[in-house]
């Protein structure tokens, strides 16, 4: 029989069988044990032993691993930003949909909290809309509170292993109770201030229609280069992608022929964007001022 690994903490091991929607405490067999650690989100074969147990006799390989907290073959990642309280971070949401990217997963963001927003953020937030929307994302506006745009969100999720990251405190949480109705700790503290007291923090995937949910640590600070090479930067900034420069090399910054540089002139590419590449990499170009003033 095939399992899904919905809960590692310690040594508990917990396995959905999907076809009888029971949850069964897993136990890997010696050959499983010795072999290979299991996470949640790993899929499992094996068999029922009674009517709480199910043996473990082999997991199927990984597509992936994220690590803090440890979940195996995520398929999506459900980015979650405020504009206000707390503050947007845009170049934290831009290393977060790099580096997922080039991990091979499905990013979505989302906007949440749009209930709270005074005029000022209701500005903000559709200046921000426009350019991730250009750039080539898929946006969403959500309130965990209100349940706006809960709906279009839920229809997104259906299938595959969704983790939700981001900052501490935008409410991935909360989102992530209002869309399957699972209760979990609201104003956790970040896993920031907790490093060192756990070294593991439990994982629990949460079955949502023919998928899953898990929730993610409140990064503070994610660094692209802590993942790939400089190089490989440019490659997850899709708007980019779109240009052709007269080197393929080209790290758009002081080559000829850059058609970035020159999409950024026009402003076919946003410089809040280009900014946070630089960043990223490390790079500071002359001609900044003056094409982004
Ligand atoms: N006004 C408003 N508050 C929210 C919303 N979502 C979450 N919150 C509040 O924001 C705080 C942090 O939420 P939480 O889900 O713990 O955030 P997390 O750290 O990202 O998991 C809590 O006090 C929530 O009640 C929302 O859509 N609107
Ligand atoms: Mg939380
Ligand atoms: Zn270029």
């Amino acid at each position: 029989m095939e399992g899904i690994v919905t809960e590692r903490a310690g040594q508990k091991i917990t396995v959905l069988i999907p076809e009888e929607s029971k949850e069964y405490r897993g136990i890997p067999l010696g050959k499983v044990r010795k072999k290979e650690k299991i996470f949640a989100g790993d899929y499992v074969e094996g068999r029922v032993v009674d009517s709480q147990t199910f043996a473990i006799e082999k997991v199927k390989e990984r597509k992936n691993l994220l690590i803090r907290p440890p979940i195996a073959n995520v398929d999506r990642v459900v980015i979650v930003s405020t504009i206000q309280n707390p503050p947007f971070q845009n170049y934290l949401l831009d290393n977060l949909l790099v580096v997922y990217d080039f991990l091979g997963l499905e990013t979505l963001i989302v906007f949440n909290k749009v209930d709270a927003l005074d005029e000022t953020g209701k500005e903000e937030l559709k200046k921000w809309e426009d350019i991730y929307r250009n750039a080539g994302h898929k946006i969403f506006r959500t309130s965990a509170q209100t349940g706006e745009g809960i709906e279009e969100l839920k229809n997104e999720l259906s299938e595959g292993i969704t983790i939700f990251a981001g900052a501490s405190g935008v409410g991935k949480s909360s989102l992530i109770s209002k869309i399957t109705g699972v209760e979990l700790k609201v104003g956790e503290v970040s896993s920031k201030t907790e490093r060192g007291k756990h070294t593991t923090r439990e994982v629990r995937l949460i079955p949502f229609r023919n998928g899953f949910i898990g929730d993610a640590p409140g990064f503070s600070r994610v660094e692209a280069l802590n993942f790939m090479e400089k190089e490989e930067v440019r490659n997850h900034f899709p708007e980019f992608l779109r240009y052709e420069c007269k080197f393929s090399d080209c790290m758009h910054l002081n080559e000829d022929g850059c058609q970035v540089r020159e999409a950024l002139k026009k402003g076919e590419i946003s410089c809040e964007r280009f900014k946070s590449y630089l960043k990223m990499i490390h790079e500071y170009v002359d001609w900044l001022n003056e094409v982004c003033s």
